[in-house]
């Protein structure tokens, strides 16, 4: 019987990931709690409380990752637990997270790090954030401490998380923790200095673990203009260079680009081991941008995720990938999600990217590893709980948990190392004459 499969290489990593402030729960010395606090900054005025508990019991779903047949998870560190006070360093949380970093291997799940997510100390925003200079050493020891005291289990880093998404919210649309100093002239310090931070990090990680891969997880997003007129297209081109490419070329020169500065960074040349996409969407842009730097808005056959989060457009994934070929590099997709409580588009969601990087890899595109966003619900920042990215469903106040069809699917998928005709009929038999067009015998629509 013929079965049509798309396989991929047998060292693929298969992932997940989560970031520490939205599963770890209780982070009380993070800038993120404060802001929760204060009516009106997160959606129906949710708070993260416990959030998916795994500062508690983060290997109840390492076991279920485990069982999955996952061989990798994305995971944050605290700062702010971490280094609740200036240069006090809470051996506690740093043996806790040995034990969750032990867990993971113990059960074959490669763990890959990332050291900034989104969360501050408060000490840190009190001293001026990213618009300090002072936050390049302050990184830089936080690094030191960790890579001395856990490197030994973590073979990949990211440094900094989805900058350019960090910048937009804290700086300049305030969605999140209100910095010291916000609008253009911080939101470009904030980038130098983010910068300056990476390139501190790098060599730190690079001086004790040579081996170590460490690089950067880059949200990348389709911007395309409004409509097809010449300064639409203009300003999409230019903003996708700001937004996607700029920090790529900042990182491989050693350099600030215009519109974010002059000037060279010690270390910050060619100070990536691999490219890590964040890729989730693709939005419209028209000039000029009033107030906003992009329209939200989607075309009238757009498949959009709950809460507007943003089109469904797998052909993207292929598109960020091959943009970012250039560099010569390996490519991991660090993060690839979507919202959706009732798991209604998250099984095609996931076949039809995951085979954008199968075409990506079948034309010897260097991508290495997958890490689904996320493993389980967990606190979408200023969207609270609303917003559902979990194969795992959560429900927060009673900590019980369910796979989802999703998380079968895509167990089925890990375990395997392949995406499969049977999977699509089973899982999202209306995508099968689009991914498998041919006729296969056994398939329910060529019985008789
Ligand atoms: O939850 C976030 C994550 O922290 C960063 N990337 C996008 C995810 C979904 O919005």
């Amino acid at each position: 019987m013929v079965k049509a499969t798309m396989t991929f290489p047998s060292d693929f990593r298969w992932g997940t990931a989560t970031a520490a402030y939205q599963v770890e729960g209780s982070n009380t010395n993070s800038d993120w709690w404060l802001w929760e606090q204060a009516e009106g900054h997160i959606l129906e005025n949710q708070k993260s409380g416990l959030a998916s508990n795994w500062w508690e019991n983060a290997e109840a779903d390492l076991d279920a990752a485990a069982a999955m047949g996952t061989n990798a998870h994305r995971l944050s560190l605290e700062w702010s637990r971490i280094e609740p006070q200036p240069s006090v360093f809470d051996n506690k949380a740093l043996d806790r997270y040995r034990q969750i970093l032990q867990a993971m291997r113990d059960r074959g799940i490669e763990p890959m790090v990332t050291l900034h997510h989104f969360s501050n100390p408060i000490w840190l925003t009190e001293k001026g954030d990213f618009n300090t200079r002072l936050v390049v050493d302050y990184f830089q020891r936080f690094t030191a401490k960790v890579v001395d005291t856990l490197g030994d289990l973590i073979p990949k880093w990211v440094t900094i998380n989805e900058p350019m998404v960090y910048i937009i919210m804290r700086y300049l649309n305030g969605r999140f923790p209100e910095p010291q100093q916000k609008g253009w002239g911080a939101a470009f310090k904030a980038t130098r200095n983010l910068l300056r931070c990476h390139a501190a990090a790098y060599q730190t990680i690079k001086e004790r673990y040579p081996q170590a891969e460490v690089g950067i997880a880059k949200n990348m997003t389709i911007l395309e203009p409004k409509a097809d007129r010449f300064l639409n297209r203009w300003w999409a081109r230019r903003a996708s260079w700001i937004y996607n490419e700029a920090w790529w070329e900042m990182l491989v020169d050693g350099r600030f680009h215009r519109p974010f500065g002059r000037g060279i960074v010690d270390g910050l040349a060619d100070s990536f081991d691999f490219i890590g996409i964040n890729y989730y969407t693709r939005v419209y842009l028209k000039f000029p941008p009033r107030g906003r730097l992009w329209e939200e808005e989607w075309g009238p056959d757009a498949v959009v995720s709950d809460g507007n989060y943003g089109e469904v457009y797998p052909a993207g994934l292929f598109q960020v990938i091959k943009s970012v070929l250039k560099y010569d590099k390996p490519i991991y997709i660090t993060e690839n999600g979507l919202p959706d409580v009732e798991d209604r588009l998250r099984p095609s969601f996931l076949i039809t990217h995951l085979r954008e990087i199968w075409r990506a890899i079948s034309f010897c595109f260097p991508v290495m590893g997958y890490y689904h966003w996320s493993l389980v619900d967990n606190f979408e920042w200023d969207r609270g709980w609303t917003q559902r990215f979990g194969l795992i469903e959560l429900n927060p106040e009673t900590q019980e948990r369910k796979l989802r069809e999703s998380g079968r699917l895509y167990g089925e998928i890990c375990r395997s190392g392949s995406v499969s005709s049977d999977m699509t009929v089973q899982y999202a038999p209306e995508l099968i004459d689009t991914i498998f067009p041919g006729k296969t015998p056994d398939l329910p629509r060529n019985k008789a």
